[in-house]
């Protein structure tokens, strides 16, 4: 990868970006032992604000105690490396990356003999499907592969090796053709994106899987219930057949990398008639005030980073 920031945060130090290295005994890359978050900084007129920080981190602890790894840093200092990070790199807006694995110790299966290892990368990230993706919409496919279930792994659970799946996925729409790929829950249910979770809106009704269809709890989904509901839009969590993907007037997904990416097309079925609707580009539009700071009605939602006076200046 080009080099996206002077700095890593690795294990409570700064390193260079270059020499931000692992062991290749590393637990984490033989099994898929680690665990990991998206998060994203914006700029708003009050300075650079980390969107959902501490659900970030809550769920980056959960998804580590989900797999029996103690993180060896508290929350508070893992969020504080966060906003060193950014401040001490000077970037303004950015994606964030902490990932917690088992470090190299003890090859084989059993994994709590290898030390449980912490780092934090920051980049700058645009769009994840495009510029034109975000304003016009994607064109999915559902995919052949299903979300990986709860009784083989811990879909709430933000882990590396459950990736696995994500990419076969994404790999497959690639291939054939689309920008995204859609799986469906072990039951044939709509789950999420590779990277996203997934809404549809029907006669003014919006609708999401929940929890028995496998998701990851994306922080993004949250955020954007309670936008759709203090709208006006009551927001129905359940299961949504397939089927209801080429009857729904709307369709998007939410994620921190994605933010709210409109649906235009769905297993070469255009959504309605192929642009994104008005509920959810009303949608995207509050969503968009919240994380650039012009909502004050989801200020908390903002943990602003206090940039020393001498980093500050010119
Ligand atoms: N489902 C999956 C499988 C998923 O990976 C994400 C985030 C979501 C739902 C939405 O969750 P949230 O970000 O909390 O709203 N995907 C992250 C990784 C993307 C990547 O390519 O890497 C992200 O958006 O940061």
């Amino acid at each position: 990868m080009e080099k996206g920031a002077d700095l890593i945060w690795m294990n409570g130090e700064l390193v260079a970006w270059e020499d931000a290295k692992i062991h290749v005994l590393t637990h984490a890359l033989h099994y898929g032992t680690g665990v990991f978050e998206g998060v994203r900084a914006y700029e708003t007129d009050k300075g650079t604000a980390i969107f959902r920080h501490s659900d970030h981190v809550d769920r980056l602890f959960k998804s580590a105690e989900m797999y029996f790894m103690e993180v060896p840093f508290s929350k508070a200092e893992v969020a504080a490396a966060t906003r060193e990070l950014i401040v001490r790199n000077g970037l303004r807006s950015c994606y964030i990356r902490p990932v917690v694995y088992r470090g190299a110790g003890q090859m084989g299966l059993y994994p709590l003999n290898s030390p449980v290892e912490i780092f934090i990368a920051a980049w700058e990230w645009g769009a994840y499907l495009g510029d034109e993706g975000k304003a016009k919409g994607v064109r999915a496919k559902v995919s052949s592969w299903r979300r990986l279930p709860s009784s083989a792994v811990i879909p709430a659970a933000k882990a590396t090796g459950q990736y696995l799946n994500s990419v076969l996925a994404k790999i497959e729409a690639d291939k054939a053709g689309y920008e995204e790929g859609i799986l469906l829950d072990d039951r044939g249910m709509v789950c999420e994106g590779t990277g996203e979770n997934l809404f549809i809106v029907k006669e003014g009704r919006i609708a999401t899987p929940g929890w028995s269809a496998d998701i990851l709890g994306g922080i993004t989904r949250t955020s954007v219930i309670q936008i759709a509901e203090d709208l006006g839009y009551p927001v129905e969590v359940r299961d949504v057949a397939r089927g209801e993907l080429y009857l729904a007037d709307e369709i998007f997904m939410t994620g921190t990398a994605a933010e709210l990416t409109p649906i235009r097309e769905i297993d070469d079925h255009p959504v309605a008639d192929g642009k994104p609707g008005e509920i959810t580009l009303q949608v995207q539009q509050a969503f968009e005030d919240a994380l650039h700071g012009r909502s004050a009605r989801y200020a908390e939602w903002l943990d602003l980073i206090e940039i020393p006076a001498q980093a500050s200046a010119p």
